[in-house]
C-alpha cells in the first residue's frame, strides 16, 4: 500500500483530495500536511495531520521518515494574483518549495510525485482557442512564470533520474467546501456562495471573459487516474492539458439564473481581469484522454445543480 504525503492539505483542491485518497488507500496511508491554514475536522478525524513546509527541510524530512512517506502530492502553491502582489513569495513557494519536494522523493527514492500545474502557464500569445497541448508558454503572471519552470523541472527529474513525476494543467477549478485564495478564477465559486447568501454578485472579470474550469469531482477523478495510469503509456509527464468546460462570467451566471431566476450580477472588472485575459478560451486534452483514458463527467448546469444544493444545505446548516 501507498504511503501518500500531500503537502496543502488544507487548501481547496488539497483537502478533498486528502479525503478521497484515505477512502481509496486507508485513512492512515495518506498524511495531511498543512501549514497554517486550520484543518477541518473532517481531516484531522480521518488520518493524520503534520505541519509540513516544504520550505523547512528538517521538518519535511522527518515526516517523510516518521510515515516512510513513498508518494508525495505537492498542492502548495501561491496562486496568480497572490503572486502578482507578491511575485517574490511565489517564487519562494513555488520553486524553492517544489525542487525541495523532488530532491527529497530522489533521495529517499519516492515511487511517485504529483507536481500539479495550471492553465496559467499560457500567455496572450497562446493560441486561447482549444490551446494544444505543445505549444507557446510565455506566460505574463510570476504564477505562470513558476509553473511552466515547475513542469520543467519535473520532465527533468523524470528524463534526468528516471523518477516517475507527473502533473496536469488545472484549468479554473469550483468547489463548495473549501473556498480557493488568490486566484484569478475565484469569481467562479464566489458566483454560488453570493448567489446563496445575498441573491448577487459583483464579478471581477468583465461578462464575456471566457476561461477553461472543471468542477471538483472531476479534478479529483483527473488527479487520480494520472495518478495511477500506467507509467509505460505516458509520454507525457507534468504537462496534461486536462479539459472539462469552457464558460464566459455571464455564461455562468445565466445557468445560474435558470435554477435561481432572482439572481443578479454586476461587472466590475479589476486587475485580475489581464490576467483572466492572457489565458485561453479553452483547451485540447486529447493527450490526456489518449495516454490516460480522460473524459470529464460534468458541463455547466450539471455543474450549477449540484453546487447550488451543496451550498445552500451547508447555508441552512449555518456553515457559511
Ligand atoms: C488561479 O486562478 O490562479 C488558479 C489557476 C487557474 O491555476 N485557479
Amino acid at each position: 500500500m501507498r504511503k501518500i504525503l500531500v503537502i496543502g492539505a488544507a487548501g481547496q483542491i488539497g483537502s478533498e483530495l486528502t479525503l478521497k485518497l484515505r477512502d481509496l488507500y486507508g485513512g492512515d496511508n495518506v498524511i495531511a500536511g498543512i501549514r497554517k491554514t486550520k484543518p477541518s475536522e473532517k481531516i484531522t478525524g480521518t488520518g493524520p495531520c503534520e505541519v509540513v513546509n516544504a520550505l523547512d527541510l528538517e521538518g519535511f524530512v522527518a515526516v517523510v521518515k516518521k510515515y516512510k512517506i513513498d508518494t508525495i502530492i505537492n498542492m502548495a502553491a501561491i496562486l496568480s494574483a497572490t503572486g502578482e502582489n507578491k511575485p517574490m513569495l511565489a517564487w519562494d513557494v513555488n520553486i524553492n518549495g517544489l525542487i525541495n519536494v523532488l530532491e527529497v522523493a530522489r533521495e529517499f527514492k519516492m515511487k511517485q510525485v504529483l507536481v500539479p500545474s495550471s492553465i496559467a502557464v499560457f500567455g496572450p500569445t497562446t493560441p486561447s482557442d482549444n490551446t494544444p497541448q505543445e505549444t507557446i508558454l510565455k506566460p505574463g503572471t510570476m504564477y505562470g512564470v513558476t509553473k511552466v519552470a515547475g513542469e520543467l523541472l519535473g520532465d527533468y527529474y523524470v528524463k534526468r533520474y528516471g523518477m516517475d513525476v507527473r502533473g496536469l494543467r488545472y484549468p479554473g477549478i469550483i468547489s463548495h467546501e473549501t473556498p480557493p485564495g488568490g486566484g484569478t478564477t475565484d469569481y467562479a465559486v464566489a458566483i454560488y456562495f453570493e448567489a446563496v447568501k445575498n441573491r448577487r454578485y459583483k464579478c471581477f472579470v468583465n461578462e464575456e471573459t471566457r476561461l477553461p474550469m472543471m468542477y471538483m469531482p472531476d479534478c479529483l477523478k483527473s488527479t487520480i487516474e494520472l495518478m495511477q495510469a500506467d507509467f509505460s503509456r505516458l509520454r507525457h509527464h507534468c504537462d496534461f492539458n486536462v479539459g472539462a468546460m469552457s464558460f464566459s462570467a455571464g455564461e455562468l451566471a445565466a445557468s445560474v439564473k435558470k435554477y435561481m431566476p432572482e439572481f443578479e450580477i454586476s461587472y466590475e472588472p479589476d486587475d485580475r481581469q489581464a490576467i483572466a485575459d492572457s489565458w485561453p478560451d479553452s483547451v485540447d486534452d486529447s493527450a490526456a484522454r489518449e495516454e490516460w483514458g480522460w473524459k470529464p463527467d460534468y458541463d455547466l448546469d450539471a455543474m450549477t445543480r449540484d453546487m447550488l444544493k451543496a451550498v445552500n444545505a451547508r447555508h441552512e446548516k449555518g456553515l457559511i
